[in-house]
């Protein structure tokens, strides 16, 4: 059924793009060699929803472990992913940070089409940043964590929205994954990414397994470049380059340039260290910083709205959105 509607569809479009002409158009030439690329099947991704939904976590004020921001905004995004049809799993603990302050976390899973068995796993981190300690001013202070922390979540929320406007357009499970304590370390690598690192080691739904992951982190600032993170060639090559690829194809060139990055601990590092799922890092890099990798809003308070761009949100999403909706 589904194959005759391709079919019709291709006639039909042959039929009306050439009426009196026999030079093809480059597009419709492209069509023709792969007839069976459901391109028009990945909806819209909308930016300004993207957009929104990063502005209402930053309202809720930074969501730093074991404050009322934190525990307000978990909830919240917990009911946006009902709302969406998903099924939720949330997963509390509690971790020792390296300072010894005890965390109360909570890990949120939202699944859509959850009895199918391929799945794909699609991660960000909730938490934010409880010190911007990179800024000479304030250093002790939380910043909004507008990019490192809410650009990833929203990018998320907004393809949950997409997925519950599009029955059907899946052909896998898709796992929308929000981890919490990613950004309460200092200097050791496992003193960050406590969720990922809990759920690695304690996986629900128990058993838990996805053909591949994609992590998102620092998704939405003006000008953002994303470089292939070492550590996602190294074990998710081949999602690297389906995710750049894709990017190519559908006209984010200019976003996922084919550079190398070098590796850095983000929590993609613990979900391919403690489970069977290899996964790459789709996070800003740039190469001019001081520090080799970050912009310069991070861990600042310049991790505001003001450096928020729905056009980057936009390539990230749409990008995402198309990899995993044109997986069979
Ligand atoms: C390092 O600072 C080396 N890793 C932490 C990665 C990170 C922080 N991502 C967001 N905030
Ligand atoms: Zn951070």
């Amino acid at each position: 059924m589904k194959n005759n509607m391709k079919m019709w569809a291709f006639g039909l479009l042959l039929a009306a793009g050439f009426p009196a002409c026999d030079k093809k158009p480059t597009s419709e030439t492209a069509t023709v060699d792969q007839p069976t690329v459901a391109t028009v099947n990945v909806p819209a991704f909308n930016a300004d929803s993207a957009y929104a939904f990063v502005a209402k976590q930053v309202s809720f004020g930074p969501r730093v472990p074991n404050t009322a921001a934190h525990r307000a905004c978990g909830d919240y995004l917990v009911s946006k992913f009902k709302g969406y049809g998903a099924n939720v799993i949330e997963q509390t603990f509690t971790a020792k940070a390296y300072d010894g302050t005890v965390l109360s976390l909570r890990n949120i899973m939202a699944q859509f089409n959850p009895k199918a068995s391929k799945r794909i796993l699609l991660a960000a981190h909730w938490d934010t940043r409880h010190m911007a300690d990179k800024d000479p001013k304030n250093p002790t202070k939380p910043n909004d964590g507008a990019n490192d922390g809410a650009s990833g979540v929203a990018v998320l929320l907004e393809i949950a929205r997409q997925l519950q406007s599009n029955p059907g357009s899946q052909n896998v499970g898709i796992d929308l994954m929000l981890f919490d304590g990613e950004d309460y370390g200092q200097d050791a690598a496992e003193t960050w990414c406590l969720g990922s690192q809990h759920w690695g080691k304690n996986l629900v739904p128990s058993g838990y397994n996805a053909q591949y992951g994609i992590l998102l982190d620092m998704v939405g600032a003006k000008n953002a470049r994303f470089g292939k993170e070492e550590t996602s060639r190294t074990y998710a090559g081949d999602v690297v380059e389906k995710i750049w690829r894709t990017a190519h194809k559908i006209g984010y060139s200019d976003y996922f340039p084919m550079i190398d990055a070098p590796g850095i601990t983000d929590d993609h590092v613990f979900v391919i260290q403690y489970t069977n799922i290899r996964m790459a890092d789709i996070i800003a890099y740039d190469p001019t910083s001081p520090d080799g990798f970050f912009g310069e809003y991070h861990h600042r308070h310049t991790d505001n709205m003001d450096i928020i761009d729905r056009n980057t949100l936009k390539a990230v999403g749409q990008t995402v959105l198309h990899v995993v909706l044109t997986e069979q």
